[in-house]
């Protein structure tokens, strides 16, 4: 048998003596599970749906399987560069072509809860993100930026979208901090409670969608619909989030978890 390495040995053993915990970031996939509501003038992303093939019946009397339904950005999902129009010709840009290595990162976590609390269309701003850096550190290579909202507490659908006669109102980032974490942090991505990485009301921004269109402009990925980010600390964890290996696509549904 080969020798494990020490790391590697550390890391089972730390997990079982509960030195180190597992935290699932992940949401329940259901066929409650909301997607994101565009406008009605461009394509909706369907539901969920889940069908029996069989269950321990005349179609299978000894098991039980389904058929699942979904668009590729639905719950808990990541978001692959070839998502956005930016993003279309890079290479490595799709689920079966990016890295696997690139699935894993340290996490940096920025609570801005009390803010969204008190402004449901509140942007993390490079001021913010200054702030957060002297107090934690720099951003490193290849972390995952996890923006702490809130947003999972909202576990009424309607709430949750936040759907108001002018469009949806969730929080997100600033178009600088996007570019800074991006092009200067160089990032592996950002992650998010909400419904999609950009803020609810970003279809009316200039340009629209900032950070699909800065993120997977540089390569870079998204993590939309996660959850119990409040069991994170700031700095500290580490984050795998490795979608399905769909051929060309331009995202998954992804079981996230942390290393805490
Ligand atoms: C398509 C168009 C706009 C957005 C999105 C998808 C997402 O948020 C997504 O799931 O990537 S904002
Ligand atoms: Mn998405």
């Amino acid at each position: 048998m080969t020798a494990m390495s020490a790391t590697l040995t550390h890391l089972v053993d730390d997990l079982n003596a509960g030195r180190l915990r597992i935290v699932d970031l992940t949401q329940p996939l259901e066929p409650s599970t909301p997607v994101i509501d565009l406008p009605p003038i461009f394509a909706a992303s369907p539901g969920v749906t889940i069908d029996a093939i069989s269950r321990y019946d005349d179609k299978g009397p000894a098991w039980y399987w389904n058929t699942l339904r979904f668009g590729e950005h639905t719950g808990t999902h990541f978001d692959a560069p070839i998502h956005w129009i930016t993003g279309k010709d890079l290479p490595d840009n799709a689920c079966d072509t990016i890295p696997a290595r690139r699935f894993v990162g340290p996490a940096c976590v920025i609570d801005v809860t009390r803010d969204v609390d008190a402004n449901p269309d509140f942007l993390l701003t490079l001021d913010r993100l200054e702030q957060w850096e002297r107090q934690h550190g720099r951003i490193q290579r290849g972390s995952w930026v996890l923006l702490r909202t809130g947003w999972s507490r909202r576990t009424d659908r309607a709430a949750f979208l936040n759907v108001g006669a002018d469009g949806p109102h969730s929080p997100g980032f600033d178009a600088a901090v996007s570019t800074l974490l991006a092009k200067d942090r160089d990032v592996l991505g950002v992650g998010v409670e909400t419904i999609g990485t950009d803020a609810g009301q970003a279809g009316t921004f200039n340009p629209p969608f900032p950070n699909h269109t800065v993120m997977h402009g540089a390569g870079k990925f998204g993590l939309a619909s996660l959850c119990n980010l409040d069991q994170l600390p700031p700095t500290g964890a580490v984050v795998i989030a490795a979608p399905l290996k769909i051929v060309n696509g331009s995202g998954s549904p992804v079981r996230v978890i942390a290393i805490v």
